[in-house]
């Protein structure tokens, strides 16, 4: 992706995921932005951007963070809102039997007391693939591989979503579905 393109997709995610009011824009209860208003706002507001543009940053996301409406007029950040207005309205999915979180060491303590939270966004982001979720920690710090007993959560009654671009959603992992495994990949980086 270019380099144009990578900071029109972080201005994308910042607008549609958290602050579509930087902008004046207005995000439906399920998170869609027309596509001409988002277009003709963000120029307004100094950011330059062109429908072409936009869609080839939806189409060469390789964590494909964007979805298209299917008549291709709406557009909304797949997952990692934190604005409470959006409800994404995913139907309830059966994960794999184990799913992954990578965090930060610096966390670990807080993780290991209260499990994981949320925090900032509307759920804990989990995900199949153990070096995806080494990359995610990696950008707070020193990275940790986190295993979530997910079979054990659905057993208990906890609810999982997943997201258009196969990210796996729930409310919390207490501290009992979470063992911490030490990846041979990880480097001291
Ligand atoms: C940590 C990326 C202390 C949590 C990724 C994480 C993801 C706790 C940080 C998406 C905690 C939150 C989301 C607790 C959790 N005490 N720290 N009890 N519980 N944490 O960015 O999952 O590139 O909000 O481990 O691929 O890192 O943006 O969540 O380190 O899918 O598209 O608190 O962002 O996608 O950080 O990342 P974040 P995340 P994008």
């Amino acid at each position: 992706m270019s380099k144009a393109n990578v900071s029109a997709s972080k201005f994308l995610s910042y607008i549609l995921r958290h602050k579509p009011d930087a902008i004046g824009l207005s995000l439906d209860s399920e998170g869609w932005a027309n596509i001409d208003e988002l277009i003709r706002l963000a120029n307004h507001s100094g950011t330059p951007l062109t429908l072409a543009q936009l869609f080839s940053i939806v189409e060469e996301d390789t964590k494909q963070r964007f979805s298209l409406s299917p008549d291709k007029t709406f557009i909304r950040a797949a997952q990692g809102h934190s604005l409470k207005s959006v409800r994404l309205n995913l139907t309830e999915t059966l994960p794999p039997d184990r799913l992954f979180h990578g965090t930060a060491e610096r966390f670990m303590d807080s993780i290991l007391l209260n499990g994981l939270l949320p925090q900032q966004r509307q759920y804990v982001h989990l995900t199949d693939n153990p070096d995806t979720a080494l990359e995610t920690g990696r950008r707070y710090g020193k990275p940790v591989l986190l295993t979530v007993n997910s079979q054990k959560m659905i057993k208990d009654g906890h609810k999982f979503y997943q997201a258009d671009n196969g990210v796996w959603l729930t409310v919390k992992v207490p501290n009992r579905y979470i063992s911490i495994k030490e990846s041979p990949r990880i480097s001291d980086s």
